[in-house]
């Protein structure tokens, strides 16, 4: 019966893909400024709040190397844009690909002169990726409890659809 097939891989898409899609299992390159890239004249506080970093995620500077840099500093060297202490990190190649690799803060200035002072700064709080086990651990297994962001009646409904379609 073709058309119960249908239906029983159409209900299976319909439930396993918003499962799939809650959780955040895939590191995700992030350029900083978006289409503005690393400049003067962007906003990076509005930029920072646009969205939500995890562990394994990747910011990407974009810029004309020699017209800025990046520097990863301290959340102090970050408030006072004073880069003779606290600097962590620095890249320059206009180019950059920085890892969030540890769920803690992240601060990042240009160390072009002024250009801190002027709003080239920012800070990220990057948080632990929130399904350790990936898809596989919120999926529906035998038995198991109902995974976060589905309503155990959903669950219900399509473990009984499921029922009836197989047998
Ligand atoms: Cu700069």
């Amino acid at each position: 019966m073709p058309s119960i097939l249908f239906l029983r891989d159409a209900i299976f898409a319909l439930i396993l893909l918003p499962l799939m899609a809650v959780h955040h299992v895939v590191a995700t390159d992030y350029v900083v400024g978006d289409d503005d890239g690393w400049n003067t004249g962007t906003n990076y506080l509005t930029w920072s709040e646009k969205y939500n970093f995890t562990v394994g995620d990747v910011l990407v500077f974009r810029y004309l190397a020699g017209q800025h840099d990046v520097y990863q500093v301290t959340e102090e060297t970050y408030r006072s844009c004073n880069s003779s202490s606290g600097v962590l990190r620095r890249y320059a190649s206009g180019a950059d690909r920085v890892a969030l690799e540890e769920a803690t803060t992240y601060w990042f200035i240009c160390n072009t002169s002024g250009h801190c002072l002027g709003g080239m700064k920012f800070g990220i709080s990057v948080a632990n990726s929130s399904s350790q086990g990936g898809v596989e651990a919120q999926a529906p297994a035998q038995g198991g409890a109902a995974p976060r962001g589905a309503p155990a009646w959903l669950l219900g409904l399509t473990i009984g659809m499921w029922g009836s379609l197989c047998y």
